[in-house]
């Protein structure tokens, strides 16, 4: 078997290269970018390595064909016994489509792998990114962004590529603008937190509410639509007397208007509901009526940190029909892998409102500052 390495500026011109010298049945055994030139593999001129095999040590596809007198070509009898041009012509074809096949197979998986395409500095935050579960498509935006960024002024080393990561992802975090729950113009707000069965609902309803009633001295009343469960309504109380504000439970749509109505001068109305499976499409379809019941209802959707990044869409896209406006990350400290957070932040364009990490009320919960988050997604010593 003969191996060598073939390299041109793109693929089509390194692929031209192995047909002429290996013929198409070159088997392709890896593909990958070099950078030539440049600063710690930044600037220099991109090319296309593609290692190729050959089987055997025949003459060269090219050769071949040159020295093949036309009707020793390999063809194909037709039905009625004649020799074809077409088909020796659909063969050709489909040993390039083999081939092509297979160089796109090889080449995703090794990008996949390793994060081949990218300059060795940046390699490093793709595996690092991926292992941190950052979405491919998200961490391959990431990173075209910092190697644009960086193609516009040039960055000095490891250290100013790390910055650059960073401010980046951090950017992720800044958007839509951070509007904040608080409102200091003295009008209502409503505010309901949703999400599925156990994720830190009712908990942070009591750290929110100690936030903006013991701290900031707010006018506060604790409402639960959870009638699901007795010992829902009782977990609440519990906090609501402890902080000496009013607690009150609607069981349907009309009692949950007539509560807010009794509330009127409240200067904040806080939320909880009954974890609700998104699976559960009456169970839902039940929370909607409630959450259409009050239509300037600021509904935060309260997701896992910890959870599944599959089951996370599904918990987006069932919770999506709700119209919610911000999202709420419990149970950080239960994990080391931020990238569920991002992905979210990203494919929903909804702003992050807080975090929580912890199970102790009020403590364990802060608004997010967009840096942090980044720098623990990018954190080296964690892989
Ligand atoms: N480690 C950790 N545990 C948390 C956090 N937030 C809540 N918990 C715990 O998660 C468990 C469930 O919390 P709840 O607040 O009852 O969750 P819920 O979403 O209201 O649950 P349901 O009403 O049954 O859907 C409790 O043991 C909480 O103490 C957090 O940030 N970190
Ligand atoms: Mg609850």
């Amino acid at each position: 078997m003969k191996i060598r390495r073939f390299v041109a500026d793109d693929m089509q011109g390194a692929l031209n290269q192995v047909k002429n010298s290996f013929g198409s049945d070159a088997l392709i055994l890896q593909t990958r970018y070099l950078r030539r030139g440049g600063f710690l593999g930044l600037f220099g001129r991109r090319l296309v390595e593609v290692t190729a095999a050959i089987e055997n040590k025949e003459p060269q596809a090219n050769e071949r064909q040159r020295n093949t007198p036309s009707e020793t070509r390999p063809s194909f009898p037709t039905r009625d016994g004649k020799q074809t041009e077409n088909s020796a012509i659909e063969e050709k074809l489909q040993d390039l489509k083999t081939m092509l096949d297979r160089m796109v197979t090889n080449f995703e998986s090794a990008a996949v792998a390793n994060g081949n395409g990218y300059p060795a500095i940046f390699q490093h935050y793709y595996r690092i990114l991926r292992a941190n579960e950052v979405e491919e498509g998200l961490v391959r935006q990431i990173l075209d962004e910092a190697m644009r960024r960086s193609a516009q002024s040039p960055t000095k080393g490891r250290e100013d590529v790390k910055r650059l990561m960073e401010e980046i992802t951090a950017e992720y975090f800044l958007k839509p603008a951070h509007p904040s729950l608080r409102r200091d113009n003295g009008t209502k707000r409503v505010i309901a937190l949703v999400g599925p069965t156990g994720v830190g609902k009712t908990t942070t309803v009591a750290k929110l509410a100690a936030q903006f009633s013991l701290l900031e001295k707010k006018n506060v009343a604790l409402v639960t639509l959870d009638t699901y469960r007795v010992a829902a309504a009782e977990q609440l109380k519990t906090y609501a007397d402890l902080m000496a504000i009013p607690f009150e439970i609607a069981s349907t749509p009309k009692q949950f208007q007539e509560i807010l109505r009794k509330h009127e001068e409240k200067e904040m109305i806080l939320v909880d509901t009954a974890g609700r499976s998104p699976l559960n499409k009456i169970a839902m379809a039940k929370l909607k009526l409630f959450m259409d019941a009050c239509p300037d209802m600021e509904i935060l959707l309260v997701m896992g940190a910890t959870t599944k990044q599959a089951d996370l869409w599904e918990i987006a896209s069932r919770f999506g029909q709700l119209n919610v406006k911000q999202l709420i990350f419990t149970k950080l400290d239960e994990t080391l892998k931020y990238g569920v957070i991002l992905n979210a932040v990203n494919r929903m364009q909804k702003n992050l409102a807080y975090i929580t990490t912890g199970q102790d009320v009020p403590d364990d919960i802060e608004e997010p500052e967009p840096a942090r988050l980044a720098s623990s997604i990018l954190r080296e010593e964690q892989f």
